[in-house]
């Protein structure tokens, strides 16, 4: 399919209105979040989040800085007696600072953060994204969207093996195989996620190198009219950039160029799913509550976040 072909097929622009800047969140509504409430059946809690650490998940050259957070007060400045100004000796307090691209860690792109014919979504110009941030189409619009029900998708289990090949592109017949497998279905307004191992395999291997934007096992572009057509409202998967690298289209990213522009599809990216995973296989349920809520800084086109899968 063609990218134009495939934009006829999905695209959302005008579908929650000329306004609507959360695209694929409007299909999470207030029933379907009482819903996926009653899935909290043990209570367990599960944070799909890597640590936010200084030396990675990237890796030189990947133009994202991971998080460098620096101590603006501490302990040994109250034992040192810097911290007059309260008073009392031996009380103060501990602050802390941090540098990072919103984009380093587990994280959410914003429907701000990609363009595709001078265009971003809802068909606005990609001009709106200046030096000053995003003045639609923000991180923040979002702030109080992403709690719906969430379903696992372990296509590395399904497969067999422990982790994707690292070119690996899972076709939407191997994505409803798992499904079918695991004996759940997803729907409107339901968060997909997306296992491959790849981030697993990274970490057990030291293999930083390895975890790039060029080089990634995932979905590739055919998922995007199967997600149109299950209404999906948000996806994430344990990788880089979510979608299957090289692409084998005649886009590089077809799933941000057309998914995030053209259907507004809130999409994330390196998620911890290896745990969740296990959980999920031992009890044979792959559906929980998902929380994920983005941080709300105004103009930004990305936010990490602390997913959770309550269980
Ligand atoms: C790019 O691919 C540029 O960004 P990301 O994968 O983080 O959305």
């Amino acid at each position: 399919m063609t990218t134009n072909e495939l934009i006829d097929r999905v695209s959302n622009w005008g579908r929650w209105g000329a306004d609507d800047e959360v695209g694929t969140a409007n299909l999470i509504t207030p029933e379907h979040r009482r819903t996926a409430a009653t899935l909290v059946r043990r209570g367990d809690v599960h944070s799909l989040a890597v640590d936010f650490e200084p030396d990675h998940p990237q890796y030189t050259g990947s133009g994202r800085v991971n998080p460098q957070r620096s101590m603006v007060g501490a302990g040994t400045d109250v034992r040192a007696g810097t911290q007059a100004r309260f008073g009392v000796a031996g009380h103060g307090f501990a602050d802390d600072m941090v540098v990072m691209s919103l984009q380093a860690a587990t994280q959410w792109d914003a429907l701000s953060h990609c363009f595709y014919d001078y265009r971003m979504y809802n068909d606005r110009p990609c001009e709106l994204v200046d030096a000053r941030g995003a003045a639609a189409n923000d991180i923040a619009v979002l702030r109080d969207r992403v709690v719906t029900r969430g379903v696992l998708a372990d296509v590395a289990a399904y497969l067999g093996v422990d982790a994707l090949a690292s070119d690996h592109l899972i076709t939407v017949a191997q994505l409803d195989a798992t499904l079918a497998q695991q004996n759940v279905a997803v729907g409107a307004g339901d968060a997909l996620l997306v296992r491959t191992g790849h981030l697993g395999r990274i970490r057990r291997e030291d293999a930083w190198h390895e975890f790039v934007e060029h080089d990634e096992p995932g979905l590739g572009w055919e998922a995007l009219p199967w997600l149109r057509d299950h209404d999906i409202a948000a996806v994430a998967a344990d990788n880089w950039a979510f979608e299957a690298v090289p692409s084998r289209h005649e886009l590089g990213l077809p799933i941000h160029a057309v998914g995030i522009v053209h259907m507004g599809l809130l999409i994330g990216e390196i998620f911890e799913l290896d745990v969740l995973a296990q959980a999920c296989h031992a009890d044979q349920r792959y559906d929980f509550l998902f929380v994920a809520p983005p941080l709300p800084f105004t103009g930004a086109v990305g936010s990490p976040t602390n997913p959770l899968a309550i269980r």
